[in-house]
Formats: structure tokens, C-alpha cells, sequence
């Protein structure tokens, strides 16, 4: 008889309820909202995959965590258990809380940028983008090009192309880089890992020419896992032992805690950088809050010791990787045009397959996020042209060959039924594919403008 597949390592102790709107409600919902996903009530949304930031159900430690928080001013308790935590998880000595991710890319930005100066990325990410040009860096792709092409079924296709980082060097010397900004598990790439074997490769390239190594470590222990499971002579290393390994490469690393360390809220700057650290300490408490804080209370400090010690348990890790793996084959399964492979947090459909019909100038993937909300309830994101925004120096629309809807998944609060209605969800739009239209954007923010766009059917 075969046995039924390990099942999740917890189980559901408190609920939510969620409801469907009817059919009319939703296409009133998606109207005023301008089209755009992110400017939903959340009660009219079904289905939340938005985002996984933020969004994970903490367990009952954390829970409890939060009522042992220290909240002084200076000096807490709770900031030095958090201390210990990414020291022996993340192996970094010196730490520099703040409140979210983004936040610790402007306080780097500023700190390690000159005007002019490159910053290479494997592919971009918005908020550090965004910061980056802020402090007058210029951003520099260095991914692989099978990074852009979502048929492309690379393993690793979050890697760095060292090729394009030595013309980068042999045109402008190593003094034009401020540093190279590298992430896991690349978001906009569809959440794709990179191999331990390139990260060393770069990390030596890097040496040679004394660059630093900054990584967003955001989703690094997901991309651990691809680690283990996709690389040679990882597969019998507990999780644990892997991102200290991936850490020992990187000078520093910004991070979102709102998505590996399974809190709602928090990010932080680490480093074995002593002068970075002096820096950013002194630069945290003008925009963040004091350098024991740095805009976080002292519960929400316990909360993240305790989520980075569950994220690296193999049980946990492997059932939310496994999830996203699972729902990524039955959305082929039904047909729909993904990228392969499946990534680490999300699933992401390619709208140009999806929607032939549309170019790039009437955001395809904004159109096909709005008609899976009007199909099923069901929240996802653009991740395309509107996300891209446009070029700082033309000011034109900048053209992303990845036109994507990101259908995310929160850790630890969705099942696979919930997710199967998602399935269902997609395989109905698909059906009717030919008759959607395109959208013309009604409004636009200065900045990071997927966030607060307005569309109108065209
Ligand atoms: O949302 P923040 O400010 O805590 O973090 C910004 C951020 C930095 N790096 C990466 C790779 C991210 O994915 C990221 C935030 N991502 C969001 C909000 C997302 O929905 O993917």
C-alpha cells in the first residue's frame, strides 16, 4: 500500500473566517479599486495570495513570545535574545534592527552608495531598486539569461553570470561597484534559488577585485532548501547548517524578516562589517528608532528570535517548499502556462503565454490578476511592466521580458484545498482567455507605482 506523503508539521489551533463575495460584489470591488489588487479591502478578497510578506500565522511559541517582550527604550532584553539568534542562525556578530526590509536597503543604500557608482543584482528587486537610485547607484543585471525566459528549466536559475560582471569590470574597473546586492531565491525571477556553487564561485571573483558581497537575504533559507534537495553533497545536511555557509560569503546582509522569519512585521541589517555597523547604527536612530529597537517593539523582537529558529527545522521547510511545489503541478496540470520550474514562495503565471493577445503596453499581467479576483476571490500581483516602472533616465516604460501574475503563498496558513480552489479558479479564466482585454493606467505615482495605480478597462 503506499503511504500518503508526510503531511505538514503542525496543526491549526486558531481559524479566520473568510468569505466569497457573489459575482456582482467582486466586479464592484475590482472597480473601485482601480484594477489594481493592492488597493482592495482585504475583507472583499477570498483567497490572499498577494504577498507571503508579513503574512505567515505564527505558532503558538511565538505567540507566547510576544508576551516576555522587553519594551525599554534602550537596552531591551529582547534585542539581545534576537542578537543571539542571528548570530547563531545567520552567523553575522553585529545586528541593526529595523522595521522592515526596506528600511535596511535605504540605510545601506545611503551608507554604501556614491552617486554614479554600479550596484549588480541578480535581476531587481522594487524597494531595492528603488533605494539604490535614490543614493544615485545605477543598477546593474548581472542574473543569467535564462532567468528572463520563463520556459528556460534551469535549477538555479537565480545565478550569477560572472561573464557579465567581468565586461562590467574591464569597462569601468572595480571602484565604479559599490558593492554586489545579491539575492536567494530571486522574487522577480519567480522565486528561483541560486546554487551554493555560484555564490562561492562569486564570492572568489568578488575577493579578487575587493567587492563586497551584500545579500537580501529575505528568502535565503528557502533557497537553502533548493539547496539540499537540487545540489550535490548537500543532501544530508540538516537545513540548519546551510545558510551559515551562504552567509560566510557575503560581507553583510539586508533582510525582510516578514517572510523566512515567519513574523508579520521587522527586517534587519547584519554584518561582520565594524565600520558598516558603526554606520548604519548612527543612521538607524534618525529614520528607524533607537539601534536596539530600530523601529520594532520589543515583542515583535521575540516573535522573529523565535520564527528564525522554527524556519530552519527540515520538517517546516520542507512542507512549505513542497507546498508551493505541489500547487505549481497542478497548475500545469490544468494547462495554465507558469514558469518553470515551480519557485521557493510563489507560483507565478506568464501572462504573455496566457494572454497572447495583449502586448506589453496594455499590462497584460494587471489584467489577468484583475480577472482571477472577478473569477474566484482569488488576490494575486502584477508582477510586470507596472511593477518595472520606468526608466529613471528616459522616463519611459521599462519593458521586463518576465510578464507575470504572482500567485503567493503565506507560510503556514493556506491548505492544499484552498489552494486546489485556486487551481479551479485559474483553469476558468483560462478558459475564457480570448475575451480579456486590456487595461490603460488611469494613474501613476511618482514611485513604486504598482502600489497605488489606477487602470480602467480598455
Ligand atoms: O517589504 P519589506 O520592506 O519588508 O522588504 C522589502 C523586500 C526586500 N527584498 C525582497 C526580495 C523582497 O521580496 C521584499 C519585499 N517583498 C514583498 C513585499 C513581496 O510581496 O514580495
Amino acid at each position: 500500500m503506499k503511504r500518503a506523503r508526510i503531511p505538514e508539521p503542525y496543526k491549526i489551533k486558531m481559524v479566520e473566517h473568510i468569505r466569497l463575495l457573489p459575482p456582482e460584489a467582486r466586479r464592484q470591488a475590482i472597480q473601485e479599486a482601480g484594477y489594481n489588487t493592492f488597493l482592495f479591502r482585504s475583507e472583499d478578497v477570498f483567497i490572499d495570495l498577494l504577498t507571503d510578506s508579513g503574512t505567515s500565522a505564527m505558532s503558538d511559541r511565538q505567540w507566547s513570545a510576544l508576551m516576555v517582550g522587553d519594551e525599554a527604550y534602550a537596552g531591551a532584553r529582547s534585542f539581545y535574545r534576537l542578537e543571539e539568534a542571528v548570530r547563531e542562525i545567520y552567523g553575522f556578530p553585529y545586528l541593526v534592527p529595523t522595521h522592515q526590509g526596506r528600511a535596511a536597503e535605504h540605510i545601506t543604500a545611503q551608507l554604501r552608495i556614491k552617486p554614479g557608482q554600479f550596484v549588480p543584482m541578480n535581476m531587481y528587486f522594487t524597494t531595492t531598486r528603488e533605494h539604490l537610485e535614490r543614493a544615485g547607484g545605477v543598477f546593474f543585471d548581472c542574473i543569467i539569461d535564462e532567468a528572463h525566459d520563463p520556459q528556460a528549466r534551469h535549477p538555479f536559475k537565480g545565478n550569477v553570470d560572472l561573464e557579465k560582471l567581468d565586461r562590467l569590470v574591464r569597462e569601468h574597473g572595480p571602484d565604479s561597484i559599490a558593492f554586489l546586492w545579491l539575492a536567494p531565491c530571486v522574487n522577480m525571477a519567480g522565486g528561483q534559488p541560486f546554487s551554493m556553487a555560484n555564490l562561492r564561485e562569486v564570492a572568489r571573483w568578488a575577493k579578487d577585485q575587493n567587492i563586497p558581497i551584500i545579500l537580501d537575504a529575505t528568502r535565503a533559507v528557502e533557497n537553502c532548501y533548493f539547496i539540499k534537495v537540487r545540489e550535490e553533497g548537500y543532501e544530508d545536511k540538516p537545513i540548519k547548517e546551510i545558510p551559515l555557509e551562504m552567509m560566510s560569503y557575503a560581507e553583510s546582509i539586508t533582510m525582510s524578516a516578514k517572510k523566512d522569519n515567519l513574523v508579520n512585521i521587522g527586517g534587519f541589517i547584519a554584518t561582520r562589517n565594524q565600520d558598516f555597523f558603526q554606520a548604519a547604527r548612527a543612521t538607524v536612530v534618525v529614520f528607524e528608532g533607537l539601534h536596539t529597537y530600530g523601529g520594532l517593539a520589543g515583542r515583535d523582537m521575540e516573535a522573529m528570535a523565535v520564527g528564525m529558529r522554527e524556519m530552519v527545522d527540515d520538517a517546516y521547510i520542507e512542507s512549505r517548499v513542497e507546498q508551493v511545489q505541489r500547487f505549481g503541478q497542478a497548475l500545469l496540470e490544468a494547462g495554465i502556462p507558469i514558469v518553470e520550474p515551480v519557485g521557493g514562495h510563489a507560483v507565478f503565471i506568464d501572462a504573455k503565454r496566457f494572454l497572447p493577445h495583449l502586448s506589453q503596453d496594455v499590462f497584460p499581467a494587471q489584467a489577468l490578476a484583475a480577472e482571477i479576483y472577478l473569477e474566484g476571490g482569488v488576490r494575486s500581483m502584477e508582477r510586470g511592466v507596472v511593477s518595472a516602472g520606468r526608466d529613471p533616465k528616459t522616463g519611459k516604460h521599462r519593458y521586463p521580458k518576465l510578464e507575470l501574475v504572482r500567485l503567493t503563498i503565506p507560510r503556514r496558513v493556506y491548505t492544499d484545498s484552498h489552494l486546489a480552489y485556486v487551481v479551479d479558479v485559474c483553469r476558468g479564466v483560462y478558459e475564457r482567455r480570448d475575451g480579456i482585454r486590456g487595461l490603460e493606467m488611469v494613474y501613476e505615482p511618482p514611485q513604486l507605482r504598482f502600489f497605488q495605480a489606477r487602470f480602467q478597462p480598455l
